[in-house]
Parts: C-alpha cells; sequence; structure tokens
C-alpha cells in the first residue's frame, strides 16, 4: 500500500567542508542495488512517472532541489514532496507512481533493485487497476 512506503532518514556525516549522505547495501536499505539512475533537466511543468512495477523497488532522492511523488495503490493516493538530500522515499513492487513540480536545477536520484527490463513496467492505468485486484483476491 502507499502507506508502506516509508521515507528513510539518511545517516548525514558532516564536517566543516560538508556533508555526505550514505544508503549502503545491508547498512540501511534492504536490497542489493543493482542499478543508479538519476532524472535532470526536467524542463518546467513537466510530468514524468506514470507507471508501476511489478518487482522493482527503489529509493528515491532529492539530491539538489525538489519535486512531488504521487504514489497510488489502486486504492489511496499519497504524495509525498521531497526537498532533502537527506530523506530517500522507498517505493515498493505494485505503486503507480507519477512525478511532477520539479524545481529547476533539480536532480531526481534512484537508487533500484534491478536492471532496466521494460518487462517490468505496467504503463496502462486499467491493467494496473486489474493487476492489483486480482492480486489482492489472491492472499
Ligand atoms: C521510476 C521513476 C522515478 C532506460 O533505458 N533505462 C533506465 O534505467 C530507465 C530508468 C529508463 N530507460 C529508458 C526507458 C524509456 O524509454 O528511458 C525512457 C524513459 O523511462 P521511464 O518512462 O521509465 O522514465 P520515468 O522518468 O517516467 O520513470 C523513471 C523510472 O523508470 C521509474 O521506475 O520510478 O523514474
Amino acid at each position: 500500500s502507499v502507506f508502506d512506503c516509508p521515507i528513510l532518514d539518511l545517516p548525514v556525516v558532516h564536517d566543516q567542508n560538508g556533508k555526505i549522505s550514505v544508503l549502503e547495501n545491508n547498512q540501511n536499505i534492504p536490497f542489493d542495488i543493482k542499478r543508479v539512475y538519476y532524472l535532470y533537466d526536467v524542463p518546467y511543468a513537466a510530468e514524468r512517472g506514470g507507471h508501476a512495477h511489478y518487482e522493482l523497488e527503489q529509493f528515491v532522492v532529492a539530491a539538489c532541489g525538489s519535486f512531488s511523488f504521487i504514489l497510488d495503490d489502486g486504492i489511496n493516493k499519497r504524495e509525498v514532496f521531497l526537498n532533502s538530500p537527506q530523506k530517500a522515499l522507498h517505493i515498493k513492487p505494485g505503486i503507480w507512481r507519477e512525478m511532477k513540480d520539479f524545481s529547476g536545477g533539480s536532480i531526481c536520484l534512484v537508487l533500484a533493485s534491478h536492471e532496466y527490463t521494460e518487462t517490468d513496467y505496467i504503463r496502462n492505468y486499467e491493467d494496473f487497476i486489474k493487476y492489483v485486484q486480482n492480486d489482492s483476491s489472491d492472499s
């Protein structure tokens, strides 16, 4: 569910010359990072996302600037505003996400549990709703 996508407080190593925050396999994140990517040069008012994943889990960090994620589990929607390099949003599998309100110069850093594969995407909202409804009737 969208309420099961926590925002992790990242450790901060701070000295007079700046800060370091860390996401590390087996330390503060529960999967092995297989892929890192980042969104940048996002034009004013652009919206991205509009899909879910079957398997992929990710941590999302506003490495620079700010933006909003709208998470949707087919029943509830939740908007998460990210504006701190010290926080990481954990998006679990089976969550529809949309992204908007990117500030100028923002960088959306993503740490992913799997390599890129298009077959892991659900890009059609009706297919997503069918998928989550079948999933919950199985359990
Ligand atoms: C997500 C949000 C936060 C690749 O070839 N390799 C990659 O690793 C990625 C992420 C994308 N692509 C290609 C596939 C598409 O042709 O780049 C194009 C745009 O990808 P996508 O529609 O996935 O872009 P976003 O920004 O809507 O979504 C991405 C992630 O895919 C998604 O998992 O949660 O960022």
